[in-house]
C-alpha cells in the first residue's frame, strides 16, 4: 500500500483542504494521511465569510513526526500551510526525509477569505516551499503573484509566468488556467523547464467547484505515489478533476463542492449499499 500524506488546513464544510486530498487518495487506493495546519471555518450568519484558525508550529511537527514513523512516505502534497511558521516547521522537517513527489499546491487565499494573502506567507512559499516542489500547482491568480506578473490573461502570459515560478525551484509547473482565463476550454499549462504543454478539457459552467483546486494537486500527489510519470500524473488528475467538476454537488445553501467519487463512478457504490 502507497502512503501518501497532505500537509493542509481542515475545509469544514468538507469540500476543499485536507477534506478533498483524504477523499481523492481513496478514490486512487493509496493509503492517506493528513497533518493539519488550520482549521478554516465559515459563518453563515455573515454572508458565508471564511475564518482560517492556525495551528502551532509545534502541533504540526507532532504531527509530521507521527506520520513518518515507519517505512516511507511515497508522495505528500501541501495545501493551505496557515501561517510562514508552520511553513518553516515543515520544511525544516522534510529537508530531513526522503521523500521523491512533493506536490506543492501554492494555496494563498480561497474564495471569500477575508485573510486574503498573508505576504510572509507568499515570502515563504517561493523562498521555502517551491524549491522542494517536484511540482507545484497555482491557479491564476496565485500565478500572477508567485510570478510578480499580476493580473494574467492569455497563454503567453502563463508561458512566462511558468518560467518565472520554474526558476524559483519547483522541478515542474502545472497552471491551472480554469474560468479566470475567459477561454471557452479549461486550459492547464504545464512546464519541465525544458517544455511547454497544455493540457484541455471542456469548461463545465457550474458554481458547485470548490474543492476542485486541492482535488487536482492530490489527484497528481496520489498518481505521482503509484509511479505514474509526470505527465501522465497530470493528465489523470485533469481527467478525474474534471468528473468531479461535472457531478458537483450543492452542500448546503452557500457552497456546492466538486464530487471527489464521480470518476470511479462512487453512484454506484452508494445504491450498492442500502
Ligand atoms: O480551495 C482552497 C482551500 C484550501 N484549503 C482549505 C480551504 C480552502 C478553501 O476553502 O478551506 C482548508
Amino acid at each position: 500500500m502507497k502512503k501518501v500524506l497532505t500537509i493542509a488546513g481542515s475545509d469544514s464544510t468538507g469540500g476543499a483542504g485536507l477534506e478533498a486530498d483524504l477523499k481523492t487518495f481513496e478514490e486512487y487506493g493509496v493509503f492517506g494521511f493528513a497533518s493539519i495546519t488550520s482549521i478554516v471555518t465559515m459563518d453563515p450568519k455573515t454572508g458565508w465569510s471564511h475564518e482560517v484558525t492556525e495551528l502551532p508550529a509545534e502541533l504540526l511537527l507532532k504531527q509530521l513526526i507521527s506520520a513518518f514513523a515507519g517505512s516511507g512516505m511515497a508522495a505528500l502534497k501541501t495545501g493551505m500551510m496557515g501561517n510562514d511558521a508552520n511553513i518553516l516547521a515543515a520544511v525544516d522537517f522534510l529537508d530531513k526525509q526522503q521523500v521523491e513527489n512533493i506536490v506543492v499546491d501554492p494555496v494563498i487565499a480561497c474564495k471569500g477569505t477575508a485573510q486574503i494573502l498573508q505576504p510572509e506567507v507568499v515570502t515563504a512559499i517561493k523562498k521555502y516551499l517551491l524549491p522542494l516542489a517536484t511540482i507545484t500547482t497555482p491557479n491564476l491568480v496565485e500565478t500572477g503573484i508567485l510570478a510578480e506578473l499580476g493580473d494574467l490573461t492569455n497563454l503567453t502570459d502563463m508561458k512566462k509566468a511558468a518560467r518565472a515560478i520554474w526558476q524559483q525551484g519547483a522541478k515542474n509547473v502545472v497552471i491551472k488556467g480554469g474560468h479566470r482565463l475567459g477561454s471557452d476550454k479549461a486550459i492547464d499549462l504545464f512546464y519541465d523547464g525544458a517544455e511547454f504543454v497544455t493540457f484541455e478539457n471542456e469548461l463545465y459552467q457550474t458554481d458547485f467547484n470548490h474543492g476542485a483546486g486541492c482535488t487536482f494537486a492530490a489527484a497528481v500527489t496520489a498518481g505521482l505515489a503509484k509511479g505514474a510519470p509526470m505527465r501522465r500524473a497530470v493528465a489523470m488528475a485533469k481527467q478525474f478533476v474534471a468528473a468531479a467538476i461535472k457531478e458537483g454537488v450543492q452542500i448546503n445553501p452557500y457552497v456546492g463542492h466538486v464530487w471527489h467519487g464521480a470518476y470511479n463512478k462512487a453512484q454506484k457504490r452508494m445504491e450498492a449499499i442500502q
